[in-house]
């Protein structure tokens, strides 16, 4: 069978650590081994309101962070959701064989719905239909995501199946791919819940584009636990266990090396070499991905080549979609 990787992320607000650590850093490493496309999943980021001036600006932005985090568009095609029109198709008809109860056990869209009350648009509750179209339309068979990705990847599984046994063998199966450590980063100031780009506070989470005053401001302020040990257990020690995950991923250290070297050291030391590694993994991001932001017209270039790839390949999918369906004449 023939690998393909497909991924992607919302362009709201900014990318965090969380992203990179759970998601986009696995995938730099991913295009070295098999063919990879990283998709800007624009229409997955008005299922909650955008303003459509900072939308398309965040459009940009997001295809110049994948490049600044080392995606390679010689070896990747990198390309906008919304300019393959074949997604909004296939979710459409992935839809119809998508049930209501299994879309109604969707934590993503249970916690997303809470917090907007009655402010719920239909297409935050239609959103894995959307997903797994992305991913099925490409003959996917890897996808590597954060944690809290993996029940949207679990219903992608079913529709893919389902879809195979209603209308015979369409689509690959695909699977999920998540890190061992590092695939559900934890808020700075709520250990409890994951690393979010909509957090109400800007203290949960240090973006790609935070300063250095930012990044050390944002780690002091980091909440810990109790006992002051630095030692891995995310069950007592929810807090300083994903400090611990940040500076391991920020330095390659292990968590064993890490308890040893702060061993009665207490918390200020660890928190001020924290903040420096993470300086020192984030100052390149940044500074790239401003670089990237500065040169528009390569920028174009690199979506318009992305486009065309992405286009072809889903163009001769749904021709078979829809003559399986029975769709047309
Ligand atoms: P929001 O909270 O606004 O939904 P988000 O922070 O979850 O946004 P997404 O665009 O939904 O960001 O996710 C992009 C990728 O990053 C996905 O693969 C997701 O699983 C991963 N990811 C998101 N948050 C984390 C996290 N806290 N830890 C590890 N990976 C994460
Ligand atoms: N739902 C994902 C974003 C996403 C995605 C995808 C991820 C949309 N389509 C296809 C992997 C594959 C999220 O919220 N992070």
């Amino acid at each position: 069978m023939k690998e393909l990787c497909f991924s992607g992320i919302q362009p709201t607000n900014v990318v965090h650590i969380g992203n990179y650590i759970g998601a986009v850093k696995q995938w730099a490493d991913m295009q070295h081994r098999y063919p990879c496309m990283f998709c800007i999943v624009d229409l997955h980021a008005i299922t909650v309101p955008q303003d459509p001036a900072t939308l398309r600006q965040n459009n940009l932005r997001l295809a110049s962070t994948y490049l600044a985090c080392g995606l390679d568009p010689k070896r990747s095609h990198i390309f906008l959701q919304s300019e393959v029109a074949e997604h909004t198709e296939l979710a459409w008809i992935l839809g119809t064989i998508t049930k209501i109860a299994e879309l109604e056990r969707m934590t993503q869209f249970k916690d997303k719905s809470i917090k907007r009350g009655e402010n719920v648009g239909v297409g935050l509750f239609t959103y894995p239909a959307l997903m797994a179209a992305d991913i099925l339309l490409y003959d996917t068979t890897i996808v590597p995501v954060g944690e809290d990705q993996l029940q949207h990847l679990e219903l992608t599984r079913t529709v893919a199946r389902r879809f195979n046994q209603q209308f015979g063998e369409t689509f690959i199966v695909p699977k999920s791919l998540v890190q061992e450590t590092g695939a559900r980063i934890m808020g700075l100031d709520d250990p409890t819940g994951k690393m979010s780009k909509s957090a109400k506070s800007s203290l949960n989470y240090i973006a790609l584009t935070d300063s250095d005053e930012d990044i050390l401001k944002k780690i002091k302020k980091a909440v810990t636990d109790s006992d002051g040990i630095i030692a891995y257990d995310p069950l007592t020690r929810p807090a300083v266990s994903n400090l611990m995950t940040l500076f391991h991923h920020a330095t390659g250290i292990t968590m064993k090396d890490l308890t040893a070297q702060y061993e009665g050291k207490g918390y200020g030391a660890f928190k001020q070499d924290l903040a420096d590694a993470l300086i020192a993994m984030i100052k390149p991001i940044r500074e790239k991905i401003e670089h990237y932001m500065s040169d528009p017209a390569s920028l174009g270039k690199i979506l318009d080549a992305g486009r065309d790839e992405a286009k072809a390949l889903a163009e001769a999918k749904m021709k078979i979609v829809r003559e399986r369906v029975g769709l047309g004449r």
